[in-house]
């Protein structure tokens, strides 16, 4: 089976430097796909990106040595085995809240013994290798995100279901369920101190720690930290990031113009 970069770099205690795709389109994952990222996320829960398109985005990643991975859209059982049989080599699933939650998405990503994934890995074998059901259970990777209290409560329940590959945290939705401001910078006291709770539990359990950021200044921090999955925003962030400091650039010309807002996430 195709090697799975991404538990290399892990091997090596190195982290993995990851791209996230929310506009559904094959074009914008062939252009990520060449920048250099270790992996690359295509979102179907938040991400405007339905299941033909993903499936292009995923062949579209294909035409590099990243390693495509995709969020599913809730955990549920039928999208994630979806998505693993359209070619992704790992899924990030939201909302995993406790042990009986984390079970389930664990096994949706195993075959039997370790799971109850389905077999029919239609265009996974053809792109990862004939041996696809053989070795899919060592390769594919599982990671929960945790993005609630109840999750931040259950961290070690939740990190120790076997077969658990990495947590991802979310911290807009840890954010909102904090209590927090949505949005903010990740150094806000309460939200650090969740970040720290989960690493330090990411560290006992020998689980990789991950987690979403909006920014390089707040990727290199989190790497600093010791995570070892750390996203640099999403494409539609530096789409309007790029954009909007164009045109903000070129419009000093015109004095009386307002700056326009750039999108947040
Ligand atoms: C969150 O911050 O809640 C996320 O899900 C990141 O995409
Ligand atoms: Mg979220």
């Amino acid at each position: 089976m195709r090697e799975n970069t991404i538990r290399t770099i892990w091997q090596r205690g190195e982290p993995v430097i990851n791209g996230w795709l929310t506009i559904p389109s094959a074009w914008t994952a062939e252009l990520m796909a060449h920048q250099g990222w270790d992996s690359l996320i295509v979102d179907t829960q938040h991400g405007l990106i339905g299941y033909e398109t993903a499936l292009a985005m995923l062949q579209a990643i294909s035409t590099t040595q990243v390693i495509p991975l995709a969020r599913s859209a809730w955990n549920e059982p039928s999208g994630i085995m979806k998505l693993l049989d359209a070619g992704a080599l790992g899924i990030i699933c939201p909302m995993v809240n406790n042990r009986k939650e984390a079970e389930a998405f664990v096994g949706a990503c195993r075959y039997a013994p370790l799971g109850y994934r389905s077999a029919g890995p239609t265009r996974a074998a053809l792109y990862a290798g004939d041996d696809y059901l053989l070795k899919a259970n060592e390769s594919i990777i599982a990671m929960a995100m945790i993005e609630t209290v109840e999750a931040l409560n259950n961290v070690d329940e939740i990190m120790s279901v076997p077969g658990l590959d990495a947590v991802y945290i979310g911290p807009t939705d840890l954010s909102i369920s904090l209590g927090l401001k949505p949005g903010g910078a990740l150094a806000q006291p309460l939200l650090t101190d969740a970040i720290d709770t989960v690493l330090k539990a990411a560290l006992r359990h020998h689980v990789i720690g991950g987690i979403h950021t909006s920014s390089t200044a707040d990727a290199l921090a989190m790497i600093d930290k010791g995570f070892r999955f750390v996203t640099v925003m999403t494409d539609t962030r530096m789409l309007s990031g790029a954009a909007n400091q164009a045109v903000t650039a070129v419009k000093k010309i015109r004095p009386s113009s307002g700056s326009s807002s750039s999108v947040p996430y």
